[in-house]
């Protein structure tokens, strides 16, 4: 009986702990995620330490809709020459496409040593990521790959299109499905690739997995209407 009284009381603590930090840490309005209309049916597990909700933004051609709020993790090993880095085929996160970051979460690297996921709020539409000072890497570092991810909250169902530019490649999973893989060696622009998809009411997980072979190091990407608007009332967590 009294371990039961115990475990009750250890029980009632738990809930008011979680009580506590839940309105804070996630989402208004709502269970934490949702499936994506056109994505896979595969739910997200529960937010854990969320920051925002930030808004998306604009670049200096008024071009909108930028995702500028991540989670960022790295740098893991790409060996190798262009046309065939390593790492792009190499998953370092233990299953890629079922992966759910959360920020101060540790991942465990070949030569034993840990990299955690930390928040970046960049200045830019750019994620350049010779910048990010968590990541600690130096200008022009060669031969390394990092993963990003957020959350878009949406109000309301939407036609969106998912634009991305990067350097080098990437890969793009949203919500746990592989929209995007292009294992390329390019400068980075604006909307060089243009997902359109539908995205449902409610909270989706976008994963990027960008390497670097030499030179800059960055990546964009934006979430826009099909006419290159900002998406109304999208909030961006991370
Ligand atoms: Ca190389
Ligand atoms: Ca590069």
């Amino acid at each position: 009986m009294r371990v039961c009284i115990i475990v009750l009381c250890l029980a009632a603590v738990c809930a008011l702990v979680v009580g506590c930090e839940g309105p804070a840490t996630q989402p208004a309005g709502g269970p934490a995620a949702q499936p994506a209309v056109t994505a896979a049916e595969k739910p997200a597990a529960p937010a854990a330490k969320r920051l925002g909700p930030y808004e998306p933004v604009s670049n200096w051609l008024d071009e909108e809709g930028f995702i500028a709020n991540w989670l960022v993790i790295g740098p893991f090993p790409n060996p190798g020459d262009r046309p065939d880095n390593k790492g792009f085929d190499t998953d370092y996160l233990g299953g890629e496409a079922n992966y759910v970051p959360a920020n101060g979460a540790e991942v465990a690297k070949e030569d034993g040593t840990k990299v955690k996921w930390a928040q970046y709020n960049s200045p830019d539409p750019e994620i350049n990521f010779s910048s990010i000072e968590q990541l600690g890497l130096e200008y022009g570092q060669e031969d390394i790959l990092t993963y990003s991810a957020c959350w878009l909250e949406l109000k309301e169902d939407a036609d969106v299109e998912i634009r991305v530019g990067s350097d080098d490649g990437y890969k793009l999973w949203i919500d746990h499905k592989l929209i995007g893989a292009e294992h390329v060696y390019r400068a980075a622009a604006t909307d060089q690739e243009v997902y359109p998809m539908k995205l449902s009411k409610g909270t989706h997980l976008i994963l990027m997995k960008v390497d670097q072979d030499w030179g800059e190091y960055e990546f964009m990407l934006r979430v826009v209407t099909p006419d290159g608007k900002t998406v109304p009332g999208i909030k961006v967590w991370n």
